[in-house]
């Protein structure tokens, strides 16, 4: 081995883990090995994604989910995988999954005390481009009293007690944040085996000069978006716009270099498009926690907007604190604000 000085201190996912449980000593080990469960579903999704053109896994499944979207086989295996992986913990008592229209109630256990919101592979419909997708999730602890059924994750994202993503491109990012904790960033090495910590403590910039929204939707949206809009695209220095379609690839950006991204609710979709329990509220809550903000089409902070079910959408503004504060700005000047 040569003089580089190597690194032998590496904290993976799983160390870093069981070292989060050693600081609270009411800790049981419960959410520990939810998120090892987590883990492993990210692995083994990354592994069948990285496959699938060679064992010709892209293309469409012949079914259809919950919402009528073309399943591809990889949403179906995906989604096989992230709920094995939930049921085996036997710490999960009801999962909500993008790809199952009515909630999954496991078995109630002592040690089951969670309820998971996840989209398993959101941004499916550009697998086949080749474009990066990812699993975003959500976990709230159930109370006491909790029934273990789909009314338990009927809650504001300000009660998720852990929230993350983990995107599948040349190799697996995972960002996970828990409740009034840092925003930590891991990186798949593939070799290891093991997600080690290579983004710690993510803070996104105040501001930065980019936009990420489909355009296509603009005449749909409603006044207020479209001054926005047009006030970054005519700013002394005009913003870049940057979009790929897949929510997890353009938050990653976004988090990383800060802008902002908008999927605003509009004429067309009044609800909005993306899902509140398992792609606003995880990504408001990762964003608020790194220093950014979100907030609803309505400008009320995305983390206090509560499903009405389980598949609920909502238009979403998210990004650097500065660039969603001027997207409020400009609404409350055309009257809407909370
Ligand atoms: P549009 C992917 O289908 C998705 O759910 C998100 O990942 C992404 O941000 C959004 O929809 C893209 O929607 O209408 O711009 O294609």
């Amino acid at each position: 081995v040569g003089q580089e000085n190597i690194n032998t201190n590496i904290v993976t996912l799983t160390r870093y883990l069981n070292e989060e449980q050693t600081k609270y000593s009411e800790a049981t080990g419960d959410f520990t090995l939810l998120c090892h469960a987590l883990q492993f579903s990210f692995k083994s999704i990354a592994y069948y994604i990285r496959r699938a053109s060679l064992i010709n896994l892209s293309g469409l499944a012949g079914s259809a989910n919950s919402t009528g979207d073309d399943q591809k086989k990889l949403d179906v295996i995906g989604n096989d995988l992230f709920i094995a992986a939930m049921r085996s913990c036997g710490r999960v008592r009801i999962l909500v999954s993008e790809e199952e229209e009515e909630a999954i109630e496991f078995p109630a256990g002592p040690n089951a005390k969670y309820a998971v919101a996840c989209d398993p592979i959101d941004g499916s419909s550009n697998l086949d481009a080749g474009v990066s997708v990812g699993t975003i999730f959500g976990i709230y602890k159930l109370s006491d009293d909790a029934k273990g059924t789909k009314e338990d994750l009927l809650r504001p994202g300000t009660d998720l007690v852990a929230a993350g993503f983990t995107m599948y491109g040349a190799s697996a990012q995972l960002v996970m944040t828990m409740k009034g904790g840092p925003v930590n960033g891991f990186t798949m090495d593939d070799n290891l085996g093991e997600f080690i910590l290579t983004h710690p403590d993510m803070r996104m910039p105040k501001k930065r000069s980019i936009y990420s929204c489909n355009e296509g939707n603009s005449k749909y949206w409603d006044v207020a978006t479209r001054e926005w809009c047009d006030t970054i695209k005519n700013a002394e220095k005009p913003y870049s716009a940057r979009y790929i379609g897949s929510m997890v690839a353009d938050a990653y950006r976004t988090l990383l270099y800060g802008g902002i991204f908008a999927y605003p609710a509009d004429s067309k979709t009044p609800k909005g498009k993306l899902r509140i329990l398992y792609e606003c509220g995880p990504m408001a809550m990762i964003f608020e926690q790194a220093g950014g903000q979100a907030v609803d089409s309505n400008m009320a902070r995305m983390l206090t907007v509560v499903p009405e079910s389980i598949h609920d959408r909502s238009g979403i503004f998210l990004g650097s604190y500065d660039e969603v504060q001027l997207v409020i700005d400009i609404h409350k000047k055309h009257g809407i604000s909370v």
